[in-house]
């Protein structure tokens, strides 16, 4: 199928299927040049979006460092000699707080991390706790805690949760150089855990890690044809962590970035594209370029999980510049 066929494919008499992409469609939109591929996805943005409304989550790591995974761009993983150190699960009453903060200053999401492979049940519960405070605030809840053990997501669902943040992070065919005590598979089973509990769906993946191209366009296939699409799609250029095997990875060019985005916007239509991790390196031309590509989610608030974000100030003058709402 040509590149430019229809995301969608009508059946008589049913709702239209899904199309599914190939790679070599995904790698054909990446050799786009860039003013059309760029058209393209404002084009598939405007019929979904609402081009000038951006989405703000607020992210707060409650449980840092001292991870037992060996994912290479991490700051948290036990494996690495980094400046983060390990921490314990915060208070509930500082996680509060924290959200109440982010909800002042105009974020409408709040997501909380942790450091684990995944959760123990004593911890699952003092993070159930977490949830329901912090939607009681009225803001939408988004938790990572690693991989789900069966029985695990119910319980988030329960407690209110809206999105549960769980990257493929990478192309498949590329995992197992970036991260070993885990595969691809087990995410997929946890992505699976969440969808089935009828828990929003965040999952994306990082670039700049010294992936191809061709692994770039695979895991935009990968996450486009997962059995319904995510909700919410973060796409991280890589923040590249002193002590990490990735400390001295290349800057990727900010265009492939750019063109990162697009695919996401055009594979997946109705799905929030968020412009994440790698912003504090952007100039608000380059952020600027992303949103026209098609992001329209954010993190908001000065410092990711463990490394520092734009600050508010600077956030809310771009949004002032571009004369984009919060949402
Ligand atoms: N431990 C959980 C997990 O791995 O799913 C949750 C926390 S983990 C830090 C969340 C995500 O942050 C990762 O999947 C990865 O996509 C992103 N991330 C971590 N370190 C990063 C870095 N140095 N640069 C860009 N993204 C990063
Ligand atoms: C996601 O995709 N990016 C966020 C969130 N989900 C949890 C994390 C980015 C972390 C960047 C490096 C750090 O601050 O440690
Ligand atoms: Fe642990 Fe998550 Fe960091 Fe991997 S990305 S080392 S699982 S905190």
């Amino acid at each position: 199928m040509q590149a430019s066929t229809l995301a969608a494919v009508s059946t008589p008499n049913s709702t239209p299927a899904r199309h599914r992409w190939s790679l070599d469609e995904v790698l054909a939109l990446y050799d786009l040049p860039l003013m059309d591929l760029i058209w393209r996805a404002q084009a598939v943005h405007r019929e979904n979006f609402d081009p000038n409304a951006i989405q703000r989550s607020t992210l707060l790591s409650v449980k840092t460092g001292g991870c037992s995974e060996d994912c290479g761009y991490c700051s948290q993983s036990a494996r690495y000699q980094t400046d983060t150190e390990r921490e314990r699960l915060m208070p509930i009453d500082e996680v509060v707080a924290a959200a109440r903060a982010a909800k002042n200053k105009g974020a409408s999401r709040f997501c909380m991390g942790a450091a684990w492979k995944g959760p123990k049940d004593n911890d699952l519960d003092k993070v159930l706790e977490m949830v329901r405070e912090v939607k009681a605030l009225g803001m939408q809840t988004c938790v990572t805690l690693g991989m789900l053990k069966e029985g695990q997501a119910e319980k988030l669902r329960d407690a209110g949760l809206d999105y549960y943040n769980h990257n493929l992070d990478t192309d498949k065919e590329f995992y197992g150089q970036v991260i070993r005590t885990h595969t691809h598979d087990d995410r997929l089973d946890t992505l699976e855990q969440v969808r089935d509990a009828g828990i929003n769906v965040c999952s994306g993946g990082i670039i700049g890690m010294g992936e191809s191209r061709k692994n770039r366009a695979a895991l935009i296939v990968q996450l486009a044809n997962l059995p319904k699409a995510p909700e919410s799609v973060p796409i991280n250029n890589l923040v590249p962590i002193p002590g990490t095997p990735m400390a001295d990875n290349a800057r990727l060019d900010p265009f492939e970035f750019v063109r990162t985005i697009a695919a996401a916007r055009i594979t997946m239509p109705g799905s929030w594209v968020r412009l994440s991790a790698g912003r504090q390196q952007m100039s608000d031309e380059l952020q600027a370029l992303c949103f026209l590509a098609g992001a329209n989610s954010m993190f908001y608030g000065d410092r990711l999980l463990t490394t520092d974000n734009p600050d508010v100030d600077r956030d809310d003058a771009l949004f002032a510049r571009l004369g984009v709402k919060a949402v």
